[in-house]
């Protein structure tokens, strides 16, 4: 998921072009938005942490752009190309890098596991989605 702070600064085509170059196949993509309860129970995991309400105003404050990404070792590699939750701690080249502002706007999101990339992609993609 491209995070406001990125789709606002008109970093969605960079970002997606360096995930192509990366190798990961887009199964699917959308632009929308998320309300704060949304977010709420995307982060759910998060809720008793300090940082959660600034969070979930953050994460519904603009357009998003969730994608169901494809690639052998996804997760993994996926999670090398964002680098660091906190981009002062992201290596060199890596999204958050090059495009992340702070912690909390840090440009991108990444499944952490094989099963949470699915729950993730079902909170944004409905299976039958055909238009
Ligand atoms: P990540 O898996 O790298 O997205 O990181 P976490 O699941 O630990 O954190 C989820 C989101 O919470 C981060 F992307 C940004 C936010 N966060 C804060 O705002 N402050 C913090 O101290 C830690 C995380």
């Amino acid at each position: 998921m491209i995070k406001p702070d990125a789709v606002s600064a008109g970093n969605t085509g960079a970002i997606t072009k360096m995930i192509e170059e990366a190798g990961f196949r887009i199964v699917a993509v959308k632009k929308t938005q998320l309300t704060p309860e949304r977010a709420g129970q995307f982060y759910a995991i998060h809720k008793e942490r300090p940082f959660f309400k600034d969070l979930c105003s953050y994460m519904s404050s603009g357009t998003i752009v969730p994608m169901i990404l494809e690639k052998d070792n996804a997760v993994e590699d996926f999670r090398k190309l964002i680098g660091a939750t906190d981009p002062q701690k992201a290596a060199p080249g890596t999204i958050r890098n090059l495009f992340a502002k702070s912690i909390e706007a840090n440009a991108i999101h990444g499944s952490d596991s094989d099963e949470n990339a699915e729950i993730e992609g079902s909170f944004f993609f409905a299976k039958t989605e055909c238009f």
